[in-house]
């Protein structure tokens, strides 16, 4: 008798033990991202998708001719990922560079760096506070100018996967 009640306290530990070992495992598990606020949109947010492209990625063109681009002002929405095709017709090399500020700190530039006469340099980018930025060619910075106004992003989204970004989506 005096040799069960020995046991007992051992039998309980090893359950507390193979326990502990299974909630462990699982608690590794649960550590999976819960990222799903996409799901729900409220098809409240049919905002018209007017000028600007909706779904994800905005995409916005600027013509460099001479030494000027053919806009001045820019506008994206902030938080999301944007890009701007900078189509160079012109007889030399432009780019297309945004800063915080004239002559502030860098946030993005046209890949090549450097878009030779007759090419095509696309900037990616996504800017989370919104604000008005400054973009400039580099290498013509006091012809060349204009501003980005990123606008805060509300209940843009339309939630659905369809495809109905702008419809000069070119190559
Ligand atoms: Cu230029």
């Amino acid at each position: 008798m005096s040799q069960r009640l020995w046991l007992l306290p051992v039998l309980i530990a090893t359950v507390l033990a193979v326990f502990a070992a299974a909630c462990g495992g699982g608690g590794g598990e649960q550590a999976t991202a819960t990222r799903s606020p996409a799901a729900r949109v409220s098809p409240a947010a049919t905002a018209t998708a007017a000028g600007t492209a909706a779904a994800g990625a905005q995409q916005l063109e600027v013509t460099a001719r001479g030494i000027a681009f053919d806009k001045a002002s820019l506008q994206v929405a902030a938080g999301q990922p944007f890009t701007i095709r900078l189509k160079n017709d012109a007889q030399v090399t432009h780019n297309l560079h945004i800063y915080t500020k004239k002559g502030g700190d860098s946030i993005a530039v046209t890949q090549p760096d450097r878009v030779p006469a007759g090419s095509t340099g696309v900037l990616s980018a996504t800017i989370a506070q919104a604000g008005d930025y400054y973009f400039q060619c580099d290498i013509h910075p006091s012809a060349m100018t204009g501003k980005i106004t990123v606008g805060a992003a509300q209940s843009r989204l339309p939630a659905g996967s369809s495809t109905q970004t702008g419809s000069s989506s070119g190559y």
